[in-house]
């Protein structure tokens, strides 16, 4: 059958994730309208049948590229290197409502000459103004890449992007079950579900500085899954705005991380969830592991 390994590349806030579940056809990676959602790589698993021929592709989400100086910030540029340098091909998503500038196009110029298969997916067109959208495009105009003009929200175009993404793969043997949409472990979903409600509900200026670490992972013999989480902030002042007034935030935050967590556990959900400080975390290598965060990557990277 035929393989491919595919990093989804770009900057923040892009549309990678979105594109990602959009391919899979399942949420596996978060979403939000907050740059820097996503911290590492993250694979989403697509099974089908093209021309006759069965296919898997295995596409790695990554984080936004960015300059960001803290361990966290290196730790989410060597996943972004790991992911490329694990790879076939790249599929780089372009926001089309934003101006494409020099740097960018610089990148996928040299990425696109490095790159056996490179594709630029140009996103949003379902919100970009038209002339702007065109004019993305046409910046794009003599890049060595295959260009798509897709909307990752709304599904417009992706079926010509896969079959794109399907052209002149190797062949070789399916690298994992057929049947599974992603290789996260639940445990990891269930922190990244917890994180994506507080960047959901919280305000501006502690979104960036939010960790999850799920402190236990209980399936109960009564069938319910009991996940204990803590919330970590970088400041005390940050705690009583994550748990609001009479600890509605909190609440919030955890109703629907629970909601979600049941549909894809498949099984009641017992979450519970606290807020713990500790000051300059995004700097310490061994909370960023305890978070979840593979931080043999960095040895990779810088
Ligand atoms: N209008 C529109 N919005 C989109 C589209 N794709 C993604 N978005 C929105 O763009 C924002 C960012 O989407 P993400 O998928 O989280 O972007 P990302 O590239 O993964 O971002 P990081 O993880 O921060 O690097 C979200 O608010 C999405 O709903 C699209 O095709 N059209
Ligand atoms: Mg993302």
């Amino acid at each position: 059958m035929k393989i491919g390994f595919l990093a989804i590349l770009g900057k923040p806030n892009a549309g990678k994730s979105t594109l990602l579940n959009a391919l899979v056809g399942e949420k596996v990676s978060i979403v939000s309208w907050r740059p820097q959602t996503t911290r590492n790589k993250i694979n989403g698993i697509v099974n089908g049948t093209y021309e006759g021929e069965d296919y898997q592709l295995v596409l790695t989400d990554t984080p936004g590229m960015q300059n960001g100086k803290d361990k966290l910030s290196t730790y989410m540029r060597a996943s972004v290197n790991a992911a490329q340098k694990g790879s076939d091909g790249v599929v780089y998503v372009v926001d089309g409502t934003k101006r494409l500038d020099e740097d960018e196009l610089r990148l996928i110029e040299r990425m696109a000459g490095t790159t056996d298969k490179m594709i630029v997916a140009v996103n949003k067109m379902d919100e970009a103004a038209r002339e702007h959208f065109v004019e993305v495009l046409s910046a794009l105009n003599g890049v060595k890449a295959e260009i798509v003009p897709i909307s990752a929200q709304k599904g417009d175009n992706l079926d010509v992007l896969l079959k794109i993404m399907l052209q002149d793969l190797p062949e070789g043997q399916p690298f994992f079950p057929d049947d599974i949409s992603t290789d996260s472990t639940l445990r990891f979903m269930a922190a990244e579900i917890v994180r994506e409600k507080a960047l959901k509900f919280l305000q501006d200026e502690i979104p960036h500085g939010i960790g999850v670490e799920i402190v236990k992972y209980l399936s109960r013999e009564d069938g319910v899954e009991e996940i204990h989480a803590d919330i970590i902030c970088e400041r005390d002042t940050h705690k009583p705005i994550i748990i609001g007034k009479k600890g509605e935030t909190l609440k919030r935050i955890a109703t629907a991380a629970r909601k979600e967590m049941e549909e894809i556990a498949n099984a009641p959900v017992y979450l519970k969830l606290w807020v713990k400080v500790r000051e300059g975390w995004r700097q310490s290598l061994d909370t960023l592991s305890l978070l979840g965060y593979d931080i043999k990557d960095i040895d990779d990277g810088e």
